[in-house]
Order: structure tokens, then C-alpha cells, then sequence
């Protein structure tokens, strides 16, 4: 399988605000490193670099104000005389939901967040745009013909909805992927999330549309993290009503309880004739992820990607989560291996 990649993702290393203390942030530059050390290793394949995409590619996902606030949010910051990573403070909950973009900084950064664990760095924006532009230069690839392809992405996109960033994510790489393929003709698109977390901005994203299917495996949103989606009565909205699929599972899932519902998804998938895959591929399911509460094993994620290679649909598999350093290359690697070896 071809593997892109692209250096640039180091240019973001930031902190986040956790356990009531700014630490440097779990989604850390040695993560993407880790994987890619693996797919070399066990000489997975080619691994190319990343094209330049138009921005117009992003703002397919995103609104234009908030493409312009990621671009511009470092050195707005910075005109103020701050030196720190840039991290929201305020947000406009509930009854204070007012759609007017604040003229300030700070009021920005909380209009245009939904967590304190997203920091805007000086090098922020160049990693993003190079994140979105390897899982373009992917998903390309498989438009052409390729079966599949492994955008290696950091920072990961999942949680980043139309107008806003959080959960260590700013563009949604994979719904900026499943925008190309409606871009370049095709009609109906599958994005499937086995993230541990809840891929809340993709489903934002695509929630009252018929032409993008999303379903999510994760834990149970009334005890993790983003705590308010992921229920399984999040079905979508107008048009799209039954174009969502959640499945919240409990904390210390195992295989085979996670298997079932990966089963299900994968034939709703099929049954909306997806003409492409994308996989926002988390590997903090694993059993001694940090921050993260399912129980799959290192030879789990093999089974995994082969039951997504059974619904025999061209993939572009686009890296989200993962914390324990030592064992994400080695799991996000046998979910690779485990599709290519079963097609
Ligand atoms: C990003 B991805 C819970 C803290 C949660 C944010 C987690 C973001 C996960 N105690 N912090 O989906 O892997
Ligand atoms: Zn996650």
C-alpha cells in the first residue's frame, strides 16, 4: 500500500490544557515518526510526499471565515504580545450561540473552538495545510484506480467540524478527502470512523446530506470524550436523515463486541453503494492507549482491517488518534497489512 507523508506535520508540536494544567499535548510529533518508521520498516510500500492543494479544497469542508481565522490566528496572537500557544478561554454556550464572528483574538479563538486542547502555534497552520494536502494527494490516488492508500496525517482531523477546531484537530482530512471524490464525479461516499473518540466534526460535516454516509464506532459519548455526540439516536438531519450511524460501546470493549458493530456499519455501508472509503483510522482503541478506553489487541487491529476489506470498496485510510507511542506504528501498520493481505 502507498504510504504519503509529509515532514512538515513536526512544524505543530503544542501544549494543551489538561487535568486543569497547560502539559505538552499527548498528540505529539513522535507519533506520526513512530508510523512512519514502521511502514518502512516492514516495507508496507511506496511512500510518496504531498501535493499543493488550492485552499478551495479545504473550504469545501469548512467555512471560509474559519479557514481565514486558522490562517491568520497565529499572528493575530502574536500582535498582542503573546508568546504562549494560543488556546480559547471563552466559548459562546448554549444561549450565548450568537453566529457573529468576534473582532478580537481572544473572542475568535473561543468562537471557533469547541475545546482548550487544540493550540494554535506558530507553525500550526503549515503542518494543517500539509496534513489536508497528504490525505488530497491520497485520496487521489485511489480516485485513479489505486484499491488503497494510507495518508499519513498529523494532526488528525476528526473532530474538526465546518467552524470549528478541537480534540488536537483543525481541517477534517477526511472529509476533505470525501469532498474530492464528489469533486471528481462520484456520487455516493462512505467515510467510516474507528477512532476511539467520536468523529464529531465529520459527522458536522455531512449531517444533513444523502451523499456522504457516516458512521462511527467509539466510546459511549455520556462518559468520553467529546461527551456531547456519538449517541446512536444521531441518525442526521433533513436530507441525511439515516445518512448517520453511531455506535457507542462501552468502556473495556474487546473484540468481539467491537467486531459485531463494525459488521453492522460495514453493511450500511454497502448498502449505500459507496463508491469510495474513507477511514478515519484511530488506533487509540488499543488496550493501553492512555487516554483512551477500549481493549483491541495488536493482532485485533490485523482482524480489523481485514473485515473493512471485506466490504471490497477502494480505501483511503487517513491516520487520526493513537497516544501509546511505542505500539501506534506497529497497530495502525497490521490495519493496513490486515486490508491488503484480504482483497
Ligand atoms: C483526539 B482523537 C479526556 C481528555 C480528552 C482530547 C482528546 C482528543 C482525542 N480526559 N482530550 O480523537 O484521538
Ligand atoms: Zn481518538
Amino acid at each position: 500500500m502507498l504510504t504519503v507523508f509529509s515532514p512538515k506535520h513536526r512544524l505543530h508540536h503544542g501544549s494543551e490544557l489538561k487535568d486543569g494544567a497547560v502539559k505538552p499535548s499527548f498528540e505529539n510529533p513522535q507519533r506520526a515518526d513512530t508510523v512512519l518508521a514502521r511502514v518502512q520498516n516492514t516495507a508496507l510500500g511506496e511512500v510518496i510526499a504531498e501535493q499543493e492543494y488550492d485552499r478551495a479544497c479545504y473550504v469545501a469542508a469548512h467555512s471560509e471565515r474559519y479557514v481565514s481565522f486558522l490562517e491568520n490566528a497565529w499572528s493575530e496572537w502574536t500582535a498582542t504580545g503573546k508568546t504562549h500557544d494560543a488556546l480559547p478561554l471563552v466559548w459562546p454556550v448554549r444561549d450565548l450561540a450568537i453566529d457573529r464572528e468576534p473582532g478580537f483574538i481572544d473572542g475568535k479563538l473561543g468562537f471557533y473552538a469547541m475545546d482548550a486542547g487544540s493550540p494554535i502555534t506558530g507553525g500550526t497552520w503549515e503542518a494543517v495545510r500539509s496534513s489536508a494536502n497528504v490525505a488530497l494527494t491520497g485520496m487521489d490516488r485511489v480516485i485513479a484506480g489505486a484499491d488503497s492508500a494510507f495518508a499519513l496525517c498529523r494532526p488528525p482531523g476528526h473532530h474538526a467540524a465546518r467552524e470549528y477546531m478541537g480534540g488536537y484537530c483543525y481541517l477534517n482530512n477526511a472529509a476533505i478527502a470525501a469532498e474530492r471524490c464528489l469533486s471528481r464525479g462520484a456520487k455516493r461516499v462512505a467515510v467510516l470512523d474507528v477512532d476511539f473518540h467520536h468523529g464529531n466534526g465529520t459527522q458536522n460535516i455531512f449531517y444533513d446530506r444523502p451523499d456522504v454516509f457516516f458512521a462511527s464506532i467509539h466510546g459511549d459519548p455520556h462518559v468520553s470524550y467529546p461527551y456531547f455526540s456519538g449517541y446512536a439516536h444521531e441518525t442526521g438531519s433533513g436530507a441525511g436523515v439515516g445518512f448517520t450511524a453511531n455506535y457507542p460501546l462501552q468502556k473495556g470493549t474487546t473484540w468481539d463486541h467491537y467486531s459485531a458493530a463494525l459488521q453492522n456499519a460495514l453493511e450500511r455501508i454497502v448498502t449505500h453503494q459507496a463508491e469510495f472509503l474513507v477511514v478515519s483510522l484511530g488506533v487509540d482503541t488499543f488496550e493501553d492507549d492512555p487516554i483512551s478506553h477500549f481493549r483491541l489487541t495488536s493482532e485485533d487491529f490485523l482482524r480489523l482491517g481485514a473485515q473493512i476489506a471485506s466490504a471490497g470498496i477502494p480505501a483511503l485510510f487517513v491516520m487520526e488518534g493513537g497516544y501509546m507511542v511505542d505500539e501506534i506504528g506497529i497497530n495502525a501498520v497490521n490495519t493496513l497489512q490486515g486490508f491488503e493481505n484480504n482483497r
